[in-house]
């Protein structure tokens, strides 16, 4: 791979699928690597692509310039970073991790003297290095600054706060619709499956559908933030909850289980029982408060 002069030296903690993608768009951009794995045979390939392998997380952090991080697990980024010096270091953390742990992580790595930033992927391996997906951060903005450049190489970056929870939250509320939207997607296929209905067919359906609905998530904002649930409404609780019954009726007679969509359909009804049968269905956000 041909070095770029201007480019600044990374070190990758973790050659998983993701770990090896950045990687390898860290290497096509010309960056010195220095990779580290816990399956050292996971390193092999790389370093023919002119990676360098460290022996130990610790030695592959001593390297100098930026180090990043992604393993399966707050556990395991414990495990890696325990031995190592920290002192001086940059760390970046795109490892999947809760708000709390990535606030723990960063007051642990400042501790020991490190500057610290957290990362939450949009992206699947293969969307790394194209102008697909994008990743989320937050902690330290004199680092983000600092290493942009190079952060920028395997996918956009999105930078979310000071606080070093906050790129974890925003990646879990993502990843949290998604698989709402997935068990809603289930169940539609779940209906058709025993019918003269072609999944392919009903696939394109679908996307139109979901596509047509996701602006509603704009309205759903605006009344969280006006606090008027009323605001816009079109479609009112109390005929949605209605209509809720013809939903389950249907799950019944193609003879499936409603167990993905009744916690949602459960809550609508909580909420008309509360007197909101005239506001969107934004009321359910208020019910999940613990
Ligand atoms: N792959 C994806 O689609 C998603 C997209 C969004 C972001 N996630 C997160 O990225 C982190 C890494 O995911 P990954 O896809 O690279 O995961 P694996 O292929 O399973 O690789 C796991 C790596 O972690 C190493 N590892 C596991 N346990 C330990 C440990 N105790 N000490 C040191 N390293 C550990 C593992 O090493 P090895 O098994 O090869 O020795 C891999 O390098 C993750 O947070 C996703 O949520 C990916």
């Amino acid at each position: 791979m041909a070095m770029n002069n201007t480019a600044e030296p990374v070190t990758l903690l973790g050659l998983g699928a993701m770990g090896t993608a950045l990687a390898r768009a860290w290497l096509a951009a010309g960056h010195p690597l220095t990779v580290w794995n816990r399956t050292t045979s996971r390193a092999e390939s790389l370093a023919a692509e002119g990676a360098t392998v460290a022996a130990t997380a610790a030695e592959a952090i001593a390297a100098k310039g930026l180090t990043v991080i992604c393993l399966l697990d707050d556990a395991s980024v414990r495990d890696a970073l325990s031995e190592a010096d920290l002192q001086g270091k940059d760390l970046v953390n795109l490892t999947t991790s809760s708000p709390a742990q990535a606030r723990a992580l960063a007051e642990w790595a400042q501790a020991r003297g490190a500057r610290f930033l957290d990362g939450g992927i949009m992206a699947v391996p293969p969307m790394i290095g194209t102008p697909h997906g994008y990743v989320f951060y937050s902690g330290s903005r004199e680092l983000f600054d600092t290493h942009r450049a190079a952060l920028a190489v395997p996918a956009d970056t999105v930078y979310v706060g000071e606080d070093p929870g906050f790129a974890a939250l925003h990646d879990v509320a993502l990843l949290s619709a998604m698989y709402g939207m997935f068990a809603g997607v289930a169940h539609a296929f779940a209906l058709i499956r025993k019918e003269d209905i072609r999944p392919t067919d009903l696939a394109g359906r679908l996307v139109d559908w979901l596509t047509a609905m996701a602006s509603s998530v704009h309205q759903t904002a605006a009344q969280l933030d006006s606090g008027d649930y009323t605001e816009g409404v079109a479609s009112n609780l109390a005929m949605q909850v209605a209509g809720s019954q013809t939903l389950l009726r249907t799950a019944e007679e193609q003879g499936i289980s409603p167990e993905l969509i009744t916690p949602y359909l459960d809550l609508m009804e909580r909420r008309l029982a509360g007197g909101h049968g005239n506001e969107d269905t934004t009321g359910v956000i208020d019910l999940l408060a613990r």
